[in-house]
Order: C-alpha cells, then sequence, then structure tokens
C-alpha cells in the first residue's frame, strides 16, 4: 500500500455513522493494557471505520493511533491464518497447512506422550504479558499437571512491584499503573504526583487530570527517569538518576524526610513497625552522598523530598524503571514502598489506597490453582531454589533455567513448550541461548500461537492461527473496576484464526475433560460470571449488556479509606495490616525469609561502572532498554504501515555528547555492543538520553514492513535484549538486568546508507 493508498483507505470510512448498511459494534481495543472501549464500523467483514467509544465508562471515547490499524491487521494477507505444520528443519520456513483437528490431535497426543514417558513438569505452557486469558492460562497449567503460569516475563514485569508492597504492606498490590490504576484513589485529590520510570502509556486516563490538578490547583508532578520522557516535560521537579541507582535516591528522600520531621509523628507511631531501624539505616544516604551515587544533585534530592512531605498526600506511579530490571530490583522497589509508608498516612483520599482481594486469578475454583508451596522439590518450578522469591510472586519458572533445561535435561527434561501470545526469542534475555534451545533435538514439541510468523514461530513445529480483538467476543476483568464489560465480534476472523479462549478450551479439554466441561468460550465466560460474581445470565443477554457490576466495593463512589483503622486488611478483622507485625512494615521478617536485609538496602547493579570498573573501561556507557513507544506493543506491529511510519527504523537515543566523542552523527546507523554481543540501529541524538547512558526502546522491529519498503531485523539484528544477561541479576528473585549494564557504541562500518531505500 502506497501513502496515497494509505490516505484513500482512511477517507473510506467517511459517512459510516449514518450508512444505514454498516454494522455498528462497540466493542474493546485490546491492543495495548489500556482496553479502550471503541465503536467499529463494518460492511462486508470489513472494518470502514473505528471510533473512540464516547459512552465508555473509563476511557470515554479516547483512543490512540494503534487501534486504528485494526483494520488493516484484520485484512492483512500475511497473517498466519490456518494452522500450519513445519515440513522441512526446524527454522527452514517450509510449511504445510493442516487442520485444527489435526493439529490438536498432535498436541494432545504428544502431550499425553511426555506425561507417562518424562512426568508432566516436561511440558511448559507459557504466555507473554496479559491479553485475556490469565486465569484460563493457569487453570491450563493446572490440568497439564503444572502451576501457575508456568512461563511468563513475571521476573522482570509486575510482580516485582508488587512484593515490596506485599511485604510492607501485606496487601499484594501494585503502584505501577497500567493494570490497576483504575483502582487507586481518586486523582484529584492528589496534591503530589510521584512519576518513578513509568511511561505515559501508563497513565493516559490520569494524565489529564494530573495536569488540571497541577494548573489549576497548584499540585506538584516530580519525575524520576533518567531519560527526560514525555511525563518529565510537565513535571515542577525533575530528577534523572544514573540507571539503577533508585533504591539510593529514595534512601536519600527518607534520610531528609526523617531528619526535618516531615513525616506524620502519630501514624509511625500507631501503624508501622521497624521505624527507628529504618532511622538507622538511612541516616549514612545523605543528599550529597546519594548525589554521588545517582549523580543527583544534592538540592534536587532535598527539594524533591520535601515536595513530596508538604504535598501530602502524594500519590505514586513507579513502574518498570526503578523496580523491575535491574539486578538490586527489589530492594529499589522496598526503598520506594517504606517511602510511600514513611509520608504515610496511607489509604487516604489522593495517597496509596490498598484494594485487598481483587486478584481474579487467584481465584481457586476458575484458576484450580492450590496455593501450593512453590519451593517445595514435588512443585518442580525451576529456578526455585537459587531464586526463591520468584515463584511465590509470579508463579513462573525462571525463563534462563528453562533453556538450559531444555538443554540440559537439568533439574529435569523440558521437552514441550507451548507459547501463547509469547515471542520468547523478542521478550526474554540473552536469546542467543533461547535460539540454541529451540533448535535442540531435545525439544520434541514447539507449538506457537501468533497472529503472524513471530521470530519463535518460524522455529515451530505447528504454528496456530489467532483471531486478534475485533473478530473476537471474549474479555476479561482484570482492569475493569468494579465492571465487566462485553466484548462483541465486529467481523468475522479470516481463515481458522481461533480465539486463545477456544484453543485453551480444546486443550484442556483433550486432556482433562472434566475440568473443562464446556463447548465454547461463550459457556466459559458466563460461567466466570456465574462463580465468580454470582451473576448468572444468558449468552444473548450478556452481549446486550453495557456494563455488568461485578465489584461494587471497587467502585469510586463506594471506596472505603482508612481500611486499616477499620478492620478491613485484615483475616481476622482487627485492625492493622495483614503482616506478621499487624503493623506497615519498615522491618520485614518476611523479606528477611527469602535471602534478603529486612530493611531497605541499596547495592550498586551488578554491571555498573562503579561495580565493574575494568569493563567499564571497553564499555563505558550504561545500557537501558525497552522504554515504550505509542506506536508498538512490545514487538509487535513493526509490520503495520500506518505504524511503521512513525518509527520506520530501530534506534536508540544516544546524549550528544557520547555521539561527538565518537563521531556520530542523528540519524547514523551505529553498533550497540555489551561483552554479550551487539545490535545494529539508528542513533537519534538528543539530551532525552541522559548523559552516559544508552537507551533503546522496547520493539526491536523485527519484521517487515512491505508497503513501506522496510525491512525487517528478526530476532538479532535490532533486538535489545541480545545485550542482556540473564546473570548476574536479582539474588533471590532473578530480575535480569534489562535497564542497567554495560555497553558502547560505534558507528556501523556495514550500514551506513539510509536502509529506506
Ligand atoms: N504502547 C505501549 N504500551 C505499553 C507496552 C508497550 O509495549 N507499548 N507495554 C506494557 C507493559 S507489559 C508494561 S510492563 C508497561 C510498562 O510501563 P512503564 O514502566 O510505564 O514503561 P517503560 O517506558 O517501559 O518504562 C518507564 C520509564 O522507565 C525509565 N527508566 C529506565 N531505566 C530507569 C531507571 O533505572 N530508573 C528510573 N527511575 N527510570 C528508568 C524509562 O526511561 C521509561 O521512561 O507498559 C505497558 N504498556
Ligand atoms: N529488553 C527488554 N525486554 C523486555 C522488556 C523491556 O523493557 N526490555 N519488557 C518486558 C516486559 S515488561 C514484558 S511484559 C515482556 C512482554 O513480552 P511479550 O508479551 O512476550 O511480547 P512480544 O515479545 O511482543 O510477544 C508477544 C507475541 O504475541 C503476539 N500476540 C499479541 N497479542 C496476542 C493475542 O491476543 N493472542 C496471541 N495468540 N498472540 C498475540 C504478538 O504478535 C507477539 O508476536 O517483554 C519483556 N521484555
Ligand atoms: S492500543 Fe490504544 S486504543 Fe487500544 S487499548 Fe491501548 S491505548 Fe487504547
Ligand atoms: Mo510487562
Amino acid at each position: 500500500m502506497s501513502n496515497a493508498n494509505v490516505r484513500d483507505y482512511a477517507k473510506s470510512g467517511y459517512g459510516a455513522e449514518s450508512d444505514p448498511t454498516v454494522k455498528r459494534t462497540r466493542t474493546m481495543c485490546t491492543g495495548c493494557h489500556n482496553r479502550c472501549g471503541v465503536v467499529v464500523y463494518s460492511k462486508d467483514n470489513k472494518i470502514v471505520k473505528i471510533l473512540g467509544d464516547r459512552e465508555h465508562v473509563f476511557t470515554k471515547g479516547n483512543i490512540c493511533g494503534h487501534c486504528l490499524s485494526q483494520r488493516f491487521i484484520h485484512e492483512d494477507e500475511s497473517r498466519v491464518i490456518y494452522p500450519m505444520r513445519r515440513v522441512g528443519q526446524r527454522g527452514s520456513g517450509e510449511w504445510e497447512r493442516i487442520s485444527w483437528d489435526e493439529a490438536m490431535e498432535t498436541i494432545i497426543s504428544k502431550t499425553k506422550e511426555l506425561q507417562a514417558q518424562y512426568g508432566p513438569e516436561s511440558i511448559i505452557v507459557g504466555q507473554g504479558t496479559s491479553r485475556s486469558t490469565n486465569d484460563w492460562h493457569m487453570r491450563l497449567n493446572h490440568t497439564l499437571g503444572g502451576h501457575a503460569w508456568g512461563l511468563a516475563p513475571l521476573h522482570v514485569c509486575l510482580s516485582p512491584v508488587i512484593i515490596p508492597n506485599a511485604l510492607s504492606f501485606g496487601v499484594g498490590q501494585d503502584t505501577g499503573a497500567d493494570l490497576m490504576a483504575r483502582f487507586r484513589s481518586d486523582p484529584f485529590a492528589t496534591n503530589c504526583y510521584v512519576l518513578w520510570g513509568i511511561s505515559p502509556h501508563c497513565l493516559i486516563e490520569q494524565f489529564h487530570v494530573m495536569r488540571e490538578n497541577q494548573k489549576k490547583h497548584g499540585a506538584k508532578i516530580i519525575s524520576i527517569d533518567p531519560r527526560f520522557n514525555e511525563l518529565s516535560n510537565i513535571a515542577d521537579i525533575v530528577l534523572r538518576p544514573r540507571p539503577g541507582t533508585d533504591g539510593a535516591l529514595a534512601m536519600a528522600f527518607m534520610n531528609v524526610i526523617i531528619r526535618e520531621g516531615l513525616y506524620d509523628a502519630e501514624w509511625i507511631e500507631h501503624w508501622t513497625y521497624g521505624f527507628d531501624e529504618l532511622a538507622q539505616r538511612v541516616s549514612e544516604f545523605t543528599p550529597e552522598y546519594a548525589e554521588k551515587i545517582t549523580t543527583v544533585p544534592a538540592d534536587d534530592i532535598a527539594e524533591a523530598a520535601r515536595t513530596m512531605a508538604k504535598y501530602a498526600p502524594s500519590q505514586f506511579y513507579n513502574y518498570l524503571g526503578p523496580n523491575c530490571m535491574h539486578s538490586n530490583a527489589i530492594q529499589n522497589g522496598r526503598a520506594i514502598t517504606c517511602l510511600i509508608g514513611l509520608l504515610g498516612p496511607v489509604d487516604q483520599p489522593g495517597g496509596y489506597v490498598l484494594n485487598p482481594g481483587m486478584g481474579v486469578a487467584s481465584e481457586v475454583e476458575l484458576t484450580l490453582n492450590p496455593f501450593v508451596d512453590l519451593l517445595a522439590p514435588e512443585s518442580k518450578m525451576i529456578g526455585a531454589e537459587d531464586y526463591p522469591a520468584l515463584p511465590v510472586l509470579g508463579g513462573t519458572h525462571w525463563p534462563y533455567g528453562v533453556w538450559n533445561a531444555i538443554l540440559t535435561e537439568k533439574p529435569f527434561p523440558v521437552k514441550m513448550l507451548v507459547f501463547i501470545a509469547s515471542d520468547a526469542l523478542m521478550c526474554y534475555e540473552n536469546p542467543q541461548k533461547i535460539e540454541e534451545a529451540l533448535l535442540s533435538p531435545n525439544l520434541e514439541l514447539l507449538v506457537v500461537k501468533d497472529f503472524y510468523f513471530s521470530e519463535t514461530a518460524k522455529l515451530a513445529d505447528i504454528v496456530l492461527p489467532t483471531s486478534t480483538w475485533s473478530e473476537i467476543e471474549t474479555t476479561e476483568d482484570e482492569r475493569t473496576e468494579g465492571y465487566f464489560i462485553p466484548a462483541r465480534a465486529a467481523v468475522e476472523a479470516p481463515g481458522e484464526c481461533w480465539d486463545d479462549w477456544d484453543f485453551i478450551l480444546q486443550y484442556g479439554k483433550g486432556i482433562n475433560p472434566e475440568q473443562w466441561p464446556w463447548e465454547s468460550h461463550r459457556e466459559m465466560l458466563l460461567w466466570k460470571l456465574k462463580i465468580m460474581y454470582g451473576i448468572e445470565m444468558t449468552w444473548d443477554e450478556y452481549i446486550a449488556s453495557d456494563l455488568i457490576e461485578i465489584r461494587p466495593h471497587l467502585l469510586a463512589e463506594n471506596r472505603d479509606y482508612y481500611k486499616h483503622e477499620k478492620g478491613m486488611l485484615r483475616a481476622d478483622g482487627q485492625p492493622g495490616f495483614e503482616t506478621a507485625t499487624g503493623r506497615f512494615e519498615f522491618w520485614s521478617g518476611a523479606t528477611a525469609e527469602f535471602g534478603y536485609d529486612p530493611l531497605p538496602d541499596y547495592t550498586e547493579p551488578a554491571e555498573s561502572p562503579v561495580s565493574a570498573p575494568a569493563l567499564s573501561q571497553r564499555y563505558p556507557l550504561v545500557f537501558d532498554s525497552g522504554h515504550r513507544l505509542y506506536m508498538f506493543f512490545h514487538s509487535a506491529w513493526t509490520n503495520i504501515p500506518q505504524q511503521r511510519e512513525l518509527y520506520p527504523d530501530p534506534f536508540a537515543v544516544v546524549h550528544p555528547d557520547d555521539a561527538k566523542d565518537r563521531g556520530i552523527g542523528d540519524g547514523d546507523w551505529i553498533e550497540v555492543e555489551s561483552p554479550r554481543g551487539s545490535i545494529t540501529v539508528r542513533a537519534v541524538v538528543s539530551d532525552e538520553a541522559k548523559k552516559g547512558v544508552v537507551f533503546t526502546p522496547r520493539p526491536g522491529w523485527k519484521m517487515d514492513c512491505k508497503e513501506l519498503g522496510l525491512p525487517g531485523h528478526g530476532w538479532k539484528g535490532s533486538n535489545s535484549n541480545i545485550l542482556v544477561p540473564a546473570e548476574p541479576c536479582d539474588p533471590h528473585y532473578g530480575n535480569s538486568p534489562m535497564r542497567s549494564t554495560l555497553c558502547d557504541i560505534r558507528k556501523s562500518s556495514e550500514r551506513s546508507a539510509d536502509c529506506r531505500g
């Protein structure tokens, strides 16, 4: 499609709203976690127009450009639309079409054979970030004889944000935003927003509120991000720490707040535990001391600390930046949680609100996942011995251990992998090792379910076609506060694409029909509504509903505050928190059980200019990968012309001084090299980057875009994870250091010309 045709294509939707021959469908975009309400106009099974749904309870008509590309994706001829079986060598790219019956028969019989020969642990089902099947995925794993999520990127996503909060507050919820932001207290009641290593894509609904509150009521915004991101642009205070040093920054904030007596003494006295020990611990972290570690000027540190305290209640949004992708991630997160606790009282309007018991995936009747001891050897969680905190929250194997288990058969043989919505080669650290494992003859069956031939699908034995959001009628309720919001199919899926729910159902049924008694995803959905929320309805009633109220206590108007005072947080109904001491714990015995210091602590990232001075002679820059771009969701959509047009080539953001030192100009192709390997990208020379740090965004540009004549770069060419090691990682949780290792850059000798041709 040429650019002119892209415009014609857009025009084809004019007048759709008033054309009686056009079908109008209200549904939900699942292009990212935001789940925006949309209205899809279609005719003859083609989408002619997509609008934001103004009546949607949360998103009120807002949508982004990616959603509009659904028109293209629905019709895209390069999608996989039939089950395919490999005919040549693995990875040779030779395929034959097979029927779903044949595909399911192969998968189910191989599963049974391997279960009998090697035990159920030899089959691992993996998923990427949550789409709409978290709960069913867990149920399937249980049916197969495994636990929890099997394999998911939880070692670097979400769980590391939840863990510190669970340890200190006794409530397992996050302070990130994209998943649970809607569960927060009224953001208008907040006086200071601390945006700590978070992207605007996760704060779509909050952005305007923050801005309005700042302009009209003088609320403050503090941005803490080494990259000057879009949120730094609207902040009153911008701090740019060296990647992975956020723990030291949080300790210094606490130092100022304690020294200057800026905390609420009554809250500390009545509701917290370990204050004196904390005060002792942070006493050395003066702003001057932290400046040496973080490079943030001491005065700015002190000013930010005073602002958080003075403008309480402060609302913290801290996500992947500080908490998830460093070898010191968990303790960095603990320091932030303790800061929130120090600034208490919590659970007040505008502050950090606690919502216990909202996790759908923890409902045993639905997931069948009993709360077994995942650390017990019989649980067979790979990596649990070395990283005992990982299986406890996250319930997933340690990914690198899985690839090793395939290759070495230790701690036990892994013989079959099924990936649903997961491109492992693009998602996990050290993909060089993943390729080796996936090509190994030890792996007897590799199944991938995706929209396209993803990088991992290219190495699969069976690839299963998948319907996308405009073509499905299933959804989840993890992000929609007190509501269940039906999704409706606007168009029919092409060829034989199946919804992931239907595949999971048929797979589960083939192994244990009693656990999967339903005939279709429709029955699954109605059953879920019944057992989870006591709501009984027919499909017609369901699909005709706009909003189904499911958890009224979570709705903003019914929200209870100060729950710790009212005995609403503890199982025994007593006031306090569900922790060993019944208080918010600065000092946490549960943390110590995993091997960490019971107090928050700061350690240098394992591979940094400070901790590895010899290595940094050769690799003097810090490598920080994966910041989000609006147009792409993880590694997907670089094949879509409307999206690729905006970011035609893979790139790294490089500070002007670092570029100049190396003779690199804006737009030059460069190699980014680490001790693990190198990737080729274009330099975006900008002081958006902190000096000394190289930032590569998440996508990786794996797919080509035929319409624009732009190449794909596969899993090797521009995939940041090539540079990321699995170890050294967080010592007890196993987070890989995707955002703090060493690298260097140089002008690419092979690629100097613009490859757009
Ligand atoms: N469009 C789009 N939206 C998405 C996604 C996507 O791929 N595309 N992915 C979804 C998923 S699964 C997730 S988990 C969320 C992630 O959501 P976020 O965590 O909000 O997003 P990121 O942009 O990955 O990271 C946030 C910021 O961390 C900064 N950062 C990097 N290193 C550090 C550091 O050491 N310290 C600090 N303080 N900041 C640092 C980056 O510069 C970036 O601006 O986004 C979700 N939303
Ligand atoms: N270096 C680095 N690596 C990272 C990150 C980072 O910041 N830096 N972020 C990490 C994080 S937080 C996360 S959550 C992971 C996410 O990683 P993943 O969720 O695994 O994302 P992808 O690697 O894009 O692989 C997802 C695949 O699923 C397909 N897909 C999308 N939707 C569906 C669907 O509904 N059904 C099916 N069957 N297929 C679908 C897409 O086409 C794509 O090929 O990446 C992690 N990897
Ligand atoms: S991709 Fe865009 S429209 Fe779709 S859910 Fe995300 S923000 Fe909303
Ligand atoms: Mo994620």
